[in-house]
């Protein structure tokens, strides 16, 4: 067996807490919805069932209305261990908060390693009823594009993408964060930034997980797995039987796609926009590759020229950088600043491989197993070194490196 490989699958052991698994014991000792899409992938190659308990787990915590909370809080973890905790949220055992959809794709995955017909018939509906709620609650432009109301629900917590509808929030004081316990403070995002993220989601908690306040944005990376979750969803709906309901995915796929191009698409590179000010932010992130995941993405031609120029210099640094090389505030080392972070490589090769360009997806493939590998599967690192920074042992590199491994 590959070193690599054993090492990846103890990682998803020690991760396990019984019916979920946790980015990391230490920063992250929750259940986190992106995460447990990403990890689903690579633990479908160790135990489909495993990952359909990880997928099952997180939709039993889906609200009412659809949405898929960002975390489900574990009940015997400490409340000191993570801020904001449920006390904060108020919703009984989850945020309110949402992450990108990744979650169609997993389900895909997860079946086609093991085909189980009622894993599939019993999420399709609760996908569905996901997506429904991006759709309609979140469409605050009006564009048919889905809106984030917080920087957590990009994923992509103190990207520059985000610094200036930032701008206008007023910190909020007097919490502790927890997370400089487990984390160094130069590669965590600002003090600053945490206040607001803070006051952003105390303000959206008083409405009752309802209004849109000071942050609402239109962001690429969110939208591109949508469309991209619309065609899987199609895919299931194939394998459920029903092509009716999978043309209705891919129309709304398309519908998405051709929003982000209107909206969105500027000089070679998709930027998010910010709804309160119509305005599109200017930092190139990585967000803004992600439409690669569209396979009849119009302007791909260009969208890869920016991707291998000088700004993210792909298959020519390790990963895909969070941040634009080239921009004044590129921080190789913190967090979402600048550093290379394994699910976004993961999503870019396959963006690669959907546009024909194997070679380049390869090297990016091994450049991103053999840094998770060296690195003891750290939450991100410098694309310019290779060094590791963050957590170490973390969930979604662990489980996309047994992924391109497998
Ligand atoms: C980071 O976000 C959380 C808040 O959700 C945090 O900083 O405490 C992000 O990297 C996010 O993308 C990720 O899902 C989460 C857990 O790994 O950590």
């Amino acid at each position: 067996m590959d070193v690599t490989w054993g090492r990846a699958a103890a990682v998803l052991e020690d991760n396990w807490l019984g019916s979920s698994t946790v980015p990391s014991r230490s920063l992250y000792p929750h259940q986190w919805s992106w995460d447990s899409a990403f990890i689903a992938i690579g633990l479908r190659h160790l135990s489909p069932s495993r990952a359909r308990r990880e997928l099952l787990t997180l939709f039993s915590a889906q609200w009412r209305d659809g949405r898929v909370p960002h975390i489900l809080f574990n009940p015997d973890t400490p409340p000191e261990a993570y801020f904001p905790g449920p006390d904060f949220w108020r919703a009984r055992r989850t945020s309110g908060l949402i992450q990108p959809p990744v979650h169609a794709r997993a389900v895909l995955a997860v079946h086609e390693a093991e085909p189980d017909h009622t894993f599939l018939a019993t999420l399709y509906p609760k996908l569905r009823a996901w997506h429904e709620y991006l759709r309609t609650h979140r469409d605050a432009g009006g564009r048919g594009l889905a809106a984030i109301v917080h920087p957590w629900e990009s994923g992509m917590d103190n990207s520059p993408a985000w610094d200036e509808p930032l701008a206008r929030v007023t910190p909020s004081a007097g919490f502790v964060r927890r997370d400089l316990q487990h984390g160094a403070a130069a590669d965590r995002p600002s003090d600053d930034d945490y206040g607001r993220y803070v006051r952003l989601a105390a303000d959206y908690r008083d409405s009752g997980y309802q209004d849109f306040g000071d942050f609402v944005v239109e962001d690429p990376g969110f939208n591109a797995i949508l469309a991209d979750a619309e065609l899987a969803l199609a895919e299931i709906a194939v394998e459920l039987g029903l092509p009716a309901a999978a043309a209705t995915h891919r129309e709304a796929a398309a519908r998405v796609e051709k929003a982000m191009q209107e909206a969105l698409w500027d000089n070679g590179f998709f930027f998010a926009r910010d709804v309160r000010t119509g305005e599109r932010t200017r930092a190139h992130t990585c967000a803004g590759l992600l439409p690669l995941l569209l396979p009849d993405l119009a302007v791909a031609p260009a969208l890869l020229a920016t991707a291998t120029g000088p700004r993210f210099r792909l298959g020519r640094v390790h990963g895909v950088p969070s941040h634009d090389l080239t921009a004044a505030d590129f921080d190789a080392g913190r967090y979402w600043r600048g550093p290379s972070w394994a699910n976004v490589g993961w999503l870019v090769r396959q963006g690669l491989q959907r546009h024909g360009e194997h070679a380049l997806a390869a090297r990016l493939g091994d450049d991103l197993v053999e840094t998770a590998s060296r690195t003891e599967f750290a939450e991100y690192v410098d694309p310019l070194t290779g060094a590791g920074h963050g957590a170490r042992s973390f969930g979604w590199t662990a489980a996309l490196t047994l992924d391109l491994l497998a």
